[in-house]
């Protein structure tokens, strides 16, 4: 086996050997995978790990005194305490499995948001927000007559200095920002909004689903209160993570009831179960929590610091090459070193649809649509863009290519 990482970094072509749907033809030409922001590809090593679940030891967990449903339980154990390693939390107990980040963001919403939010409260957002991170603070702001704000962004998508100081003030309760924006790659100041939120006595979500896939990502040395990810976006299966501080979680009531997350039921009353499992109501995504441990081994061993130099490298590479394109505009810093491996650009005359499908017929996957960020695009004055994200397997012969079409398709639709 060749080695993944080298003393210059990631080694990519090593790394694709690793992923068998690369290996493969679209439309009769190599596959171009440029939309690791939406889902990211599996390595071979997690495809066979959740194979191996159902092949080889399928049984329920936390139940069952026989062997298989011992190994799987062991197993799926050992991924929580894989996950709470590499984003460093303090205790396995602070680390659920979910669904996915919505669900996450939503099971805060609505267990924390619920008990803790009153009428006239005030909860702070961003532009930059995926749909998730607005939508359960607007049904939660609504139901209890508080209000969400939003703080806006500059013409490069950098979140606005002084908004972040005047929009969290003592009526805040929480602010609930993302880490990094699925439509400019925009990494924010996290660190500085996490210590304005506590400083005026407000709790901080922060919505990793973009960071923890591509960035090194530390809940102690962030100090956050609570912090999201999907395990599809980190070349994990299906199932969704969230990390809260300990003592916050056990004063929350559960959000879903059922069976696993109680001690005792009666008639009258029930008993919930000790952290994690409060809020793990019912059967989980077994195999997929298992498989997500080996993601998050696949991670580690690559490294995070080389993932996002890598990330960077490619998004400085398809800046400087998207930017000699006449015309097109691309949202987001115009520094790599500010954002992620994500590019989103408008291609003046033609529809991003219609440019993602001429890229289609060459193989290539790109995104067009708003990329649940309509408020973003309402503030650009832009109903949708088209948007090409990097990961471990993107090299930049890829961008090339898109570059090439997208030249193409400019000069077929605008002669
Ligand atoms: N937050 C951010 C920043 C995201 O990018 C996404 C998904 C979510 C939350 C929700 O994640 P889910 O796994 O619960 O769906 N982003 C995208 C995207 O950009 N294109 O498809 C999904």
């Amino acid at each position: 086996m060749l080695d993944l990482v080298t003393a210059k970094g990631l080694n990519v072509a090593a790394i694709r050997e690793d992923f068998p749907i690369l290996q493969q033809m679209v439309n009769g030409k190599p596959l171009v995978y440029l939309d690791s922001t939406a889902t990211s590809q599996k390595p071979e090593s997690v495809i066979e790990a959740l194979d191996e679940y159902y092949r080889k030891y399928n049984a329920n967990i936390h139940r069952g005194v026989y062997s298989l449903a011992e190994e799987a339980t062991a197993k799926y154990e050992a991924a929580r305490k894989k996950v709470q390693k590499y984003i460093n939390a303090k205790s396995y107990r602070e680390i659920i499995f979910t669904r996915n980040a919505t669900e996450s963001i939503n099971l805060v919403a609505y267990a924390w948001g619920r008990q803790n939010i009153r009428a006239g409260d005030e909860i702070v957002t961003t532009l930059l927000e995926h749909h998730a991170n607005i939508v359960p603070w607007q049904i939660l702001a609504q139901e209890k007559d508080a209000k969400l704000k939003f703080i806006g962004v500059d013409e490069q998508g950098r979140l606005l200095d002084d908004e972040i100081e005047n929009r969290i003030t003592e009526r805040t309760k929480l602010v609930a920002v993302t880490m990094m924006s699925n439509v400019t790659g925009t990494i924010t100041p996290i660190k500085r909004i996490i210590d304005r939120a506590h400083a005026v006595g407000a709790l901080c979500l922060v919505d990793a689903a973009q960071s923890v896939p591509h960035m090194p990502v530390d809940v102690q040395a962030l100090n956050c209160d609570f912090l999201v990810f999907s395990g599809h976006k980190m070349l994990g299966p299906f199932v969704g993570v969230l990390y809260g501080k300990r003592a916050l979680l056990e004063a929350m009531p559960p959000f879903l009831g059922g069976g696993d997350m109680i001690r005792e039921v009666h008639q009258e009353y029930s008993k919930w179960n000790e952290l994690p499992y409060k809020f793990e109501a019912g059967t989980p995504a077994i195999g997929e929590a298992i498989a997500l441990g080996v993601a998050v081994d696949y991670l580690t061993a690559l490294g995070m610091e080389n993932v996002l130099a890598h990330d960077q490298e490619l998004s400085a590479y398809a800046l400087d090459k998207l930017g000699a394109l006449d015309g097109l505009r691309i949202v987001g810093p115009q520094q790599a070193t500010e954002r992620g491996g994500i590019v989103a650009f408008d291609v003046p005359g033609v529809h991003p649809h219609d440019v993602a499908q001429i890229l289609d017929r060459e193989g290539i996957c790109v995104r067009a649509g708003h990329h649940c960020a309509m408020p973003l695009h309402e503030h650009y004055g832009l109903a949708a863009t088209t948007r090409a994200s990097f990961y471990v397997y993107t090299v930049p012969e890829e961008i090339d290519k898109l570059v090439d079409m997208l030249d193409k398709a400019r000069r077929i639709f605008n002669p």
